[in-house]
């Protein structure tokens, strides 16, 4: 069915993708001249024209095993099989409990708690909750004030929207949460251009918190959400010494500090976790998509001991403690499909791996430098970001280009304005990593 799609005339194919409200897309572009993924196996995607297409964005960030585990699969299967659904309020299942075990294991010593939900944007809105109640608890609920960044992707629910830091997703939505302020990003062009790794200059950014502090008083902010790495507005790399230095400004006014994993989490940087790469232990920690392999929606919130139990001597022992939750807290499917994920991590090393290609990862991504437009390349860990120059009155559209033209050759890319995002899976190899830098340079030739 599929195949005819991209064959029939355009009113036809209207006719069979026009129901479905595509997120994040120009509906009207993509329903006229559709891409098509029908298929997936390790490193490619299959599309609807019979092409191989090398994944080089894993999904969105996500398939960080490869696609189409069959370890996953059979996981999913049998659970669906044994016990499809059971509820997590008031009552329990024993993979839930798991899976946290599993999951805490991974961390470091003080982050023992686990709170599940069902994706990066659910998990970003639990632990701001989280942050407030726990103020609260403390005697300190004047602390309501929530700090993000700008150029922060943090989901698209009302919490992580008002603390997240992009204009076009925020602009439409009315007021958002009030008493929300931002950090400036990081990313300078003039001072770090072609940065490998961490760039050297701007870990004093981090001291505007300190201007904010003086605005508003600590005593009125609960907590600093930042992503480590900002992903989704082209992988913004943080200065060096500029997460140490946002720690411990946090430590020194009791705000809590939430680092933002759902792209960093999971071997992306050759760690299990950006924590573990950067040596700096947040409060909470947000994680989804790598976490079942993006099989099967999921989420978490990694919770500090300290904060766990304040809720826990908070109140009587019949009292709920957070009064928050979805109905697919911990659902079983999920579940499976995260301890499945975790073996193959654990198994293949994955969470390690790509330590043997970053050197050569590297070195291919900087070997675009002096093709046309490019302003800017810059890597840590499995991703890149290549920044071009935008058509000047067309910001946007140099990007787009050259991710179709990207498609077309055979790779997958993503594309954040006019900069072209990349983030495999952890299982590629050094001749993928050589295909996926000449398919750009080609684009960009
Ligand atoms: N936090 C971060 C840091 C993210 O990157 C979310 C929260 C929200 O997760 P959910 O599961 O609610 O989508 C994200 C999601 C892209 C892209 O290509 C990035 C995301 C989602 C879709 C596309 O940049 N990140």
């Amino acid at each position: 069915m599929w195949e005819s799609v991209e064959t029939t005339p355009l009113g036809e194919t209207l006719s069979d993708l026009e129901a479905f409200w595509m997120p994040f897309t120009a509906n009207r572009q993509f329903k006229a001249q559709p891409r098509l993924l029908v298929a997936a196996e390790g490193m490619y995607y299959t599309s609807a024209d019979g092409r191989q297409i090398l994944d080089g964005t894993a999904g969105l960030w996500c398939v960080n095993a490869g696609h189409s585990r069959r370890e996953i699969a059979e996981a999913v299967k049998a659970q669906v099989l044994r016990l499809d659904f059971a509820p997590t309020f008031q009552m329990g299942h024993p993979n839930a409990f798991e899976l946290a075990t599993r999951l805490v294991a991974l961390l470091p010593s003080d982050l023992n708690y686990v709170f599940f939900t069902n994706s990066g944007s659910e998990a970003v809105d639990t632990a701001l909750k989280i942050a407030l109640t726990y103020h609260r608890l403390r005697g300190e609920g004047s602390r309501q004030r929530l700090i993000g960044r700008e150029r922060a992707y943090h989901g698209v629910n009302f919490g992580g929207l008002s603390v997240g830091g992009i204009g076009n997703n925020r602009k439409f939505f009315g007021n958002l949460l009030t008493g929300v302020d931002h950090l400036p990003h990081t990313h300078n062009l003039e001072k770090n251009a072609f940065s490998r790794g961490q760039p050297q200059w701007g870990a004093h950014l981090a001291d505007e918190l300190e201007r904010l502090v003086a605005l508003h008083d600590a005593s009125t902010i609960a907590a600093v959400i930042v992503e480590p790495i900002a992903g989704s507005t082209g992988v913004l790399i943080p200065p060096v010494g500029y997460l140490e230095r946002l720690r411990e400004i946090c430590d020194k006014y009791g705000i809590l500090l939430i680092f933002d994993e759902v792209i960093t989490g999971f071997g992306r940087l050759g760690k299990p976790f950006a924590t573990d790469y950067f040596g700096i232990v947040p409060d909470m920690i947000t994680v989804a998509k790598g976490i079942t392999n993006a099989t099967i929606p999921m989420g978490a919130v990694f919770i500090r001991q300290g904060i766990y139990e304040t809720f826990m001597h908070g109140g009587p022992e019949n009292a709920i403690e957070l009064f928050h939750g979805y109905t697919y807290s911990g659902h079983p499917v999920a579940c499976a499909a995260s301890l499945a994920a975790l073996d193959i991590y654990q198994k293949e090393g994955l969470f390690t791996r790509i330590q043997e290609v970053a050197e050569h990862w590297e070195n291919a991504a900087h070997s675009l430098r002096g093709l046309p437009y490019v302003v800017d390349i810059r890597n840590i860990g499995l991703m890149a970001a290549i920044e071009l120059e935008p058509i000047p009155g067309k910001p946007g559209t140099r990007g787009y280009e050259t991710f179709l033209r990207c498609y077309e050759k055979g790779a997958l890319v993503r594309v954040a304005g006019d900069t072209i995002a990349l983030s495999p899976p952890l299982i590629i190899e050094k001749h993928h990593i050589n295909q996926l830098f000449s398919t750009l340079a080609e684009a960009l030739s």
